[in-house]
């Protein structure tokens, strides 16, 4: 056995049996390994951001790892902004990374670069394996990391010659450290501010968005009156009717200041500090009032439901009824084709257990007050603030859960970055509505411009923030890369067109043409 078919056995060993790829010379031996090993599903991507935004979408949903395979520094390179997002969304993803052989690094050569540098930056754990019968120990080792805490970026870096070479054979899972809990004296500290009858909020982020933390969370609110909250942006958030109340930090500082300007003290469950997404000129960073006490509760790694669970206990929250979202289903829109008609008719038809990936960015700022009485579905949003990861994501969700509809709501600039993912979708035959928000520009830089304080603009300025001259034309890019493709100007278009869409298995492109 050589050390590319050691690789192989051993993800399959430690249950990862997904791999997004996008090879090159130095990691032929891998690619002609998938074949002598059978239970590895690999998934061509045709560029790396595509690649690394799949295995986050991908890990979100099987809440295991996909392996990437990458193309040395360059190839990692254009998957880097990608998994930046998937480090802030605490994905697991196991990268594979080629390397030239190690006799061969001496020289000076097109592809030679510092692959552990370019990984640094996005990665918890790098390391470049020394010899072949090292890569099945550093493999396991690699998917462990990923599976540490809750989810890390592990980046194994494998000279050719690892994987030409003979090996010993595979190397069995090893089990990520248990994970962290919180300690006696904060959850004191807690229960005490709670009973103490202060405006406690309790923030959550992370696992405790998903059942049964929701449901713990509710009980907590329900028997004592905390108010719950999340972060503005989640990895991955059960939601729609019938499910936990949890609204999040809104977007725009103004709005986050305003809804957390009464809390005395925070309580942070997963969640980070609710710090605005940028600076702005006389405005703070931080969104909670001065004098707000803030309490880390439980670390993002943490056991999260463990926390809660003794935070329920202690303060017998026991089996009061949470605040759940009426399942009232609104109707779809009529009319013309607004973003709120979008999301309206979204909301309306969205099935049972959908999965909503969302990078609608401005369109989707009132997406939540349509979606809290959908049907149950995941939300799956931008984590990092790094745009291009919609429809990769969407493409990795639809991978990990073959039997549930993903509805992809795209940004038509957001969606450039990574349209390739629609070719990706079409050869996979993958179940995905893909819903482009065809405004024709960076509309949220348009306010941004404003928020910074740029007043009055120049024709260069506004330029820069239009995706017009040429207008896109979004059913030709998707046919062209094999997915059908229709557009719409009116709500009851777009409607039909949904419809047709969600009876239907497999990819499908609708172009909102909007205001
Ligand atoms: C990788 C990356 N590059 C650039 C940006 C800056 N940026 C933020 S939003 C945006 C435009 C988004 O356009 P679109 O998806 O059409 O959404 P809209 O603004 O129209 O709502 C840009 C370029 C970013 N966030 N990430």
């Amino acid at each position: 056995m050589n050390g590319a078919e050691s690789l192989v056995r051993t993800l399959l060993a430690s249950n990862v049996d997904v791999c997004f790829t996008n090879p090159g010379t130095s990691e032929m031996h891998f690619v002609a390994a998938l074949d002598q090993v059978p239970g590895m599903r690999c998934v061509l991507g045709l560029f790396e951001g595509v690649v690394t935004g799949a295995a986050d979408g991908y890990a979100r949903m099987a809440d295991r790892p996909a392996a990437t395979l990458l193309h040395l520094g360059p190839g990692l390179a254009n998957g880097l902004a990608n998994l930046h997002n998937a480090r802030k969304a605490r994905t697991p993803v196991l990268n594979i990374v080629g390397e030239h052989a190690i006799s061969h690094r001496a020289y000076e050569t097109p592809l030679a670069s510092d692959i552990e540098t370019i990984a640094r930056g996005v990665s918890h754990w790098v390391r470049t394996t020394a010899d072949a019968r090292s890569v099945a120990a550093d493999a396991a080792e690699a998917v462990r990391e990923a599976r540490s805490g809750a989810g890390r970026i592990a980046t194994l870096i494998l000279p050719a010659d690892t994987a030409w070479n003979e090996a010993d054979g595979p190397a069995p899972m090893h089990e990520p450290p248990p994970r962290g809990r919180a300690d006696a004296a904060t959850i004191a500290q807690a229960v005490a501010a709670i009973r103490a009858g202060k405006r406690v909020t309790l923030m959550l982020s992370g696992r405790a968005l998903r059942e049964p933390c929701l449901t713990i969370a509710g009980r907590i609110a329900a028997a004592t009156g905390v108010r719950l909250l999340s972060q503005q942006s989640n990895a991955r958030v059960e939601r729609g009717g019938g499910r936990v109340v949890v609204p999040r930090v809104p977007y725009v500082v103004d709005q986050a200041l305003a809804a957390l300007a009464d809390i005395e003290v925070l309580l942070l469950v997963g969640a980070n500090p609710p710090a605005a997404f940028f600076a702005y000129p006389g405005k703070p960073s931080m969104m909670t009032p001065p004098g707000c006490q803030t309490i880390h509760v439980a670390d993002p790694d943490d056991d999260l439901e463990h926390t809660l669970r003794w935070l329920a206990d202690e303060l017998g929250a026991g089996d009061h009824a949470p605040l759940v979202n009426d399942a009232a289903r609104l109707s779809p829109a009529t009319g013309p084709l607004t973003t709120d008609a979008v999301m309206q008719s979204v909301a309306a038809m969205l099935p049972e257990h959908a999965i909503l990936c969302d990078e609608s960015v401005s369109s989707g700022r009132n997406l939540f007050r349509y979606t809290d009485g959908s049907a149950p579905h995941d939300y799956l949003q931008l984590t990092g603030g790094a745009i291009g990861i919609g429809l990769p994501m969407a493409t990795g969700a639809a991978v990990a859960c073959p039997d549930r509809k993903v509805v992809s709501l795209e940004g038509d600039g957001s969606g450039m970055y990574t349209l390739q993912a629609l070719w990706t979708q079409a050869r996979e035959q993958l179940d995905v509505v893909t819903v482009v928000l065809a405004n024709r520009g960076y509309r949220i830089l348009q306010g941004e411009l404003r928020d910074v304080g740029v007043q009055n603009p120049g024709d260069r300025a506004k330029r820069m923030l239009s995706v017009e001259q040429p207008q896109l034309d979004w059913t030709a890019l998707a046919r062209g890369m094999g997915v059908e493709a229709a557009s719409a100007d009116t709500a009851e278009r777009f409607n039909a067109l949904l419809a047709a869409a969600l009876r239907t298995r497999g990819p499908f492109l609708i172009e909102a043409r909007l205001p």
